[in-house]
């Protein structure tokens, strides 16, 4: 990947021409990676961080306490279309974006994605700030690698996976997107975190993280290993749940309904199952996350669908929101629209699928 010359410079500017920041940071591996690559070099650019805030889409919405956060601000892997529609939460305070979902236009604070100079490839957050700072962050490739394989960055721009396993003489493995490497395994190592500890988990990875000198000493952190170890456990004993107690609806779509005691996993488990044995199906986890909201997980790893185009057609009939990609999306319903979402999502996939 190439970077917008002129962007660049339009960010460098930005920091050039301010201090004492606070990282806000998307509440995912890909985040917690990039607010270590960006900490970093900030640190090394003489500049402070005073701050850090890992944060979801719905934090826009629902309003972020701001009196600790200092007046300049950077913030890394969130969509740039929550954070325009609540810009107000940011008035009076030095915003900058560095992100790589769809492309906002106008955005009327400092903005740097690689759609902007035209590189559609799928270039997740890490990278993005590795390659912005490269030159004094370059000795903390591996934090970048954990982050991109977090994100399924291997999708595109395999040569930089590619050279990193060189450089530390790691065997590539079978897996696409490389996570039966080691790195896929420091990915998933962080991810727990989030998953067993929230948002307290992303802090605390963010901090093992800048702390660690190496990917080894990562790994080998007692808290980090704990922490995988449950989750793992209960990764499994969650996979054989879905086994056992899944609806499966024509030889192809597998519902299941997961306990809201659980649902930090949701996410997790349909990625785990559409990744192994149920990648020629399509997995759908309903967790109720709150009285009035059903979540929805799908994925659909080797089938030829379009998840999201399928979800635009159901929410014609009932009331909900969601999106991603075309093979794993995520969605919003209302719990008592469960079975009617059931029958609809069935009817759409299997009409793609040419089954029906
Ligand atoms: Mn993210």
């Amino acid at each position: 990947m190439k970077l917008g010359e002129k962007e660049v410079q339009e960010i460098m500017k930005f920091i050039e021409e301010n201090d004492d920041f606070s990282i806000f940071y998307h509440l995912d591996g890909d985040g917690v990676t990039s607010a270590t690559l960006l900490s970093t070099a900030l640190s090394r650019l003489g500049k402070k961080v005073s701050f850090y805030r890992p944060t979801n889409y719905e934090d826009f919405e629902n309003g972020i306490a701001m009196s600790e956060i200092t007046k300049n601000i950077i913030i890394c892997d969130l969509d740039g279309h929550p954070l325009q529609k609540n810009i107000g939460l940011f008035e009076n305070r030095n915003v900058c974006l560095i992100d790589h979902h769809e492309l906002i236009t106008d955005p009327g604070f400092a903005y740097i994605n690689p759609k902007m100079w035209g590189d559609m490839t799928y270039i997740p957050c890490a990278l993005l700030v590795y390659k912005l700072f490269e030159k004094v962050i370059s000795d903390i490739d591996w934090v970048a690698m954990i982050g991109w394989i977090s994100d399924a960055g291997p999708k595109d721009n395999k040569e930089f996976g590619l050279s990193v396993l060189k450089k530390y003489s790691i065997p590539i493995g079978k897996h696409d997107f490389l996570l039966d490497t080691v790195f896929g395994e420091a990915a998933m190592m962080t991810n727990n975190m989030i998953i067993e500890h929230g948002r307290a988990g992303a802090d605390e990875a963010l901090g093992i993280l800048l702390s660690s000198n190496s990917l080894a000493e990562f790994m080998e952190n007692e808290r980090i290993k704990q922490t995988s170890g449950k989750v793992d456990k209960n990764l499994k004993s969650l996979i054989e749940e879905f086994k056992t107690r899944s609806e499966c609806v024509g030889d192809i779509i597998y519902f299941f309904e997961m306990d809201a005691s659980k649902k930090r996993y949701s996410s997790t488990l349909s990625t785990a199952l559409g990744l192994n044995e149920y990648r020629k199906n399509v997995v759908v986890i309903m967790t109720k996350v709150r009285a009035d909201i059903l979540k929805v997980n799908m994925r659909a790893t080797e089938l030829n669908v379009d998840i999201p185009s399928a979800l635009r057609k159901i929410f014609e009939h009932i009331k909900g929101s969601g999106g991603g990609h075309a093979q794993a999306s995520g969605a919003q319903i209302r719990p008592e629209d469960r079975d009617k979402f059931k029958l609809l999502f069935s009817k759409e996939i299997r009409a793609q699928l040419g089954l029906s």
